[in-house]
């Protein structure tokens, strides 16, 4: 069994509230939100961050991206605007060391953040 904690989640060993999936992502509700829209956007595949990704994962980051268009939509942000985040290390309080991608909206937000 993995100690990663999203792809426990992936596996469906940890509970999440599922949003999309596919058979490369999967998208679910962040457990401490910091919107009224915010979901979190995984590959199945354990990557740490964005920091590691290389030219082999293109196909898959494009996926990410995707699915979070498509969560924007069926979270009915698209049109009024949403954010997509993803944390890199310490200094951007990355906590969680498995690639994600954070999908925001549904309020106005600031700039630059926090
Ligand atoms: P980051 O700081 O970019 O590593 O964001 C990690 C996010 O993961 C943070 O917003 C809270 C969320 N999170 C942490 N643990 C859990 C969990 O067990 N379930 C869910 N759904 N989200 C989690």
């Amino acid at each position: 069994m993995t100690d990663c904690l999203f792809c426990r989640i992936v596996a469906g060993e940890l509970p999440s509230e599922r949003v999309l999936d596919s058979e490369r992502t999967y998208a679910f509700r962040d457990i401490s939100p910091a919107a009224p829209v915010h979901v979190l956007v995984v590959p199945r595949q354990h990557i740490d961050n964005a920091a590691a990704l290389t030219a082999e994962h293109a196909d898959l980051v494009g996926e990410l991206l995707t699915t979070a268009r498509a969560v924007a939509d069926a979270e009915g942000v698209l049109e009024r605007g949403y954010r997509l985040v993803f944390n890199v290390g310490e200094d951007a309080l990355n906590s969680v060391p498995h690639l994600h991608l954070h999908v925001l909206g549904g309020r106005s937000m600031g700039w630059p953040p926090g």
